[in-house]
């Protein structure tokens, strides 16, 4: 007589072998598998060999079950992995009004479907980062996008790509105490990179929210006090919405700022984060474009 060692599919087929024989189910007043004269329901017809994208991971464990996602990436901790999270970078934001696969806590217009997910990375390989526009050093590390030369002036990284009408997200960790005059920022730009649009977390003085337009010429800003802790492992999240008069909200935990500068309406361009006198990682972007 031969022994053999439970393999995972066995102990999935012992679990739904309970579940036949018990029912499966829970009815109020009503023990499963008791002879109270109630009746059970019928299992529910899983397949727990079923994989519906072909990913090498089961529909009973794939949090993308439609989507191709064999790493099951899931930023946010939810239940939905990061491939098919309609907000990826927030946790349990998961409903979408008006269906365009953008979570209304992420779209700039949350009852138009008009918006594309075009980029979502959360830098856990070197490769995300090729070809990408930089000024200063940048590198993957430790599924963090890092400045290796700490607090420098204006340090900063972009998608090779010209975004349209882009609506941006970015998490930035401040790893260690920042300096008086420390900022990070998300910005739009126009096609050719004449005109920025920017939305910063900045100290000097009193921290402020700041909503920076027409950058490069000297444009309009306007600013708000930030109440928030501005120190060592300090977590900031950036949006930069081109579309409407809630341009630069940053968000620190529950506590959410939001400001506005000028009028020069959507760009289309780059979009690109920089890290000015901070010591930071940037944990996350995410472009939806608009059309
Ligand atoms: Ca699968
Ligand atoms: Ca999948
Ligand atoms: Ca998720
Ligand atoms: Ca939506």
């Amino acid at each position: 007589m031969s022994t053999k060692r439970p393999t995972a599919l066995d102990v999935v087929a012992a679990a739904l072998l309970f579940g036949v024989v018990t029912g499966c189910s829970f009815q109020p007043g009503h023990v499963p598998g008791s002879d109270d004269g109630s009746v059970d329901a019928p299992p529910d017809a899983v397949d727990p060999t079923k994989d519906t994208d072909g990913d090498g991971v089961l529909d009973l464990a794939d949090n993308c079950i439609a989507i191709t996602n064999a790493d099951q990436r899931n930023f946010d901790a939810d239940a939905v992995g990061d491939a098919c999270d309609p907000c990826p970078h927030l946790m349990n934001m998961n409903a979408d009004g008006d269906g365009d696969g953008v979570g209304d806590a992420c779209d700039p217009q949350p009852t138009v479907a008009a918006e594309t997910r075009v980029l979502w990375t959360s830098f856990h390989e070197a490769a995300e980062i090729t070809g990408w526009n930089h000024y200063g050093e940048f590198a993957v590390s430790g599924g963090k996008l890092v400045h290796p030369n700490g607090a420098e002036p204006h340090p900063s990284i972009a998608p090779n790509t010209q975004f349209q009408k882009a609506y941006a997200a970015a998490g930035i960790h401040l790893t260690t105490n920042a300096s008086g005059s420390s900022g990070v920022g998300l910005c739009t730009d126009t096609t050719g990179g004449s005109l920025y649009y920017c939305c910063e977390v900045r100290e000097g003085g009193t921290p402020q929210v700041v909503a920076l337009s027409n950058y490069s010429s000297g444009g309009g800003s306007s600013g708000v006090n930030w109440t928030g802790t501005f120190a060592a492992d300090s977590r900031f999240q950036l949006e930069v919405n081109v579309l409407g008069a809630n341009k630069c909200t940053a968000r620190q935990s529950t506590m959410a700022v939001t400001t506005s500068s000028g009028s020069d309406g959507p760009h289309d361009g780059l979009v690109f984060v920089y890290l000015d006198y901070a010591v930071a990682e940037v944990e996350y972007l995410f472009v939806v474009e608009t059309m």
